[in-house]
């Protein structure tokens, strides 16, 4: 008896210690489904100094991409990329998903385009371009006169500076003619200063003299009026001897009258020694007031050289991502900002420094990193404070 009664008694609070749990799990399961986000795209914030996010979606509603923020804002968000990885479905979505630009890392170069005197093969270019139009991304086109990814034939060869006019000016015109009315800003001439702000005595310097820069804009311009037109430099982001060479530069341009409608700001930085925002705020303003544009057209941040944890680093970068996507919003030229890559396995950097890194917004493995979500904040105020 007393076994039953005490087994009686010990069944009666093991039914209740189940009931109970069984509560406690319910409230639990219903508490995790309210709160569980709607989609992959966790809005949970990220540690980022100013990457608050200051509206929360309903539970029932996917929040936006950073492709539908951008095209709410009218920004361009975009990426370099290859037709090579057009072909790989996880790549598409993404890219599809979360940019409204686009730009060939390599395939619109010289190089990669005529391996022979005028001989053209678009057919790599024309994927790319195809691939904008049918998903609605703007293209920049990259890049028509740089002393870099030349033809073989071209840098053998031993002309007059009449020569190279007229292959220079065929080539602008074959190039630019093609894709007329289909590239919304063009990166006519990179990198011709050196880092005092003087122009590099580069190939096309020692071919034409320094009116190459001023020739390029002019024939680009006859070529497809509508085209924006870009001078695209490095390192000369923020307030240096190289800026003050592009300033200098592009405001003599603009007195003698040369069809030049902007500066692309190419950003490849280093985590360890990031532009000052103020000082790219300051330097966006002066073109400005000069009526010209400013694209970020190539920005990665580079983790390998900077001390640190790497989970240190890469919150660390999303600040970096974060001051310059609030500097390119609040200003009033900036309109495009531009990685240089999908994901950081589609990065230039460890090819060239032989070292593993991660400087872009998307890992590896396809997921957004701290510096996506801190791109994705900024964008997000600039629509909020937009708002009335
Ligand atoms: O990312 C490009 C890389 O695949 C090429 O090998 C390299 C050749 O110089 O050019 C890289 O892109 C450059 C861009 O065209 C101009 N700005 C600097 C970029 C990085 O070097």
């Amino acid at each position: 008896m007393q076994y039953t009664k005490n087994n009686s008694k010990s069944r009666k609070s093991d039914t209740n210690t189940l009931f109970i749990c069984f509560s406690s799990l319910l409230v639990c399961l219903l508490v995790l489904a309210a709160c569980k986000p709607a989609s992959n795209f966790a809005l949970t914030p990220t540690p980022i100094r100013q990457a608050t996010i200051t509206v929360e979606p309903t539970a029932s509603q996917a929040p936006p991409t950073l492709r539908q923020l951008a095209d709410q804002q009218k920004w361009l968000v975009g990426t370099a990329s290859d037709p090579a990885y057009l072909t790989n479905p996880q790549y598409t979505a993404l890219l599809d998903a979360e940019f409204n630009g686009l730009v060939g890392e390599n395939v619109m170069k010289w190089g990669r385009l005529s391996v022979e005197r005028g001989i053209y093969d678009f057919s790599k270019a024309d994927v790319l371009m195809d691939y904008a139009a049918r998903h609605q991304m703007a293209v920049r086109g990259h890049t028509l006169v740089w002393d870099l990814q030349l033809p073989d034939w071209l840098t053998q060869s031993i002309l007059t500076r009449d020569e190279y006019k007229v292959i220079l000016k065929e080539h602008i015109t074959t190039v630019v003619g093609r894709y007329a009315g289909r590239i919304v800003a063009w990166d006519v001439v990179n990198e011709p200063l050196d880092a005092q702000g003087h122009l590099r005595q580069n190939f096309w310097f020692q071919a034409i003299g320094p009116e190459y820069i001023l020739l390029a804009f002019q024939w680009a311009h006859a070529a497809d009026p509508e085209a924006q037109l870009f001078l695209n430099e490095s390192f000369a982001e923020g307030l240096n001897e190289k800026s003050q060479g592009v300033y200098a530069l592009v405001s003599g341009m603009l007195e003698k009258g040369v069809p030049i409608h902007g500066v692309g700001m190419q950003m490849h930085l280093r985590l360890e020694n990031p532009p000052v925002p103020e000082d790219v705020a300051e330097n966006m303003q002066r073109l400005a007031e000069l009526g010209l544009k400013v694209h970020i057209t190539e920005l990665d941040v580079r983790l390998q050289d900077a001390p640190g944890s790497r989970d240190g680093k890469l919150v660390a970068q999303g600040v970096v991502f974060e001051d310059l996507a609030r500097t390119c919003l609040a200003a009033e030229n900036c309109e495009a900002f531009f990685t240089w890559g999908l994901t950081d396995h589609y990065s230039w950097i460890p090819g060239m420094t032989g070292k593993d890194d991660e400087p872009l917004l998307f890992a590896e493995n396809w997921q957004p990193k701290p510096a996506y979500w801190a791109v994705y904040a900024a964008l997000r105020d600039a629509i909020l404070a937009a708002q009335p």
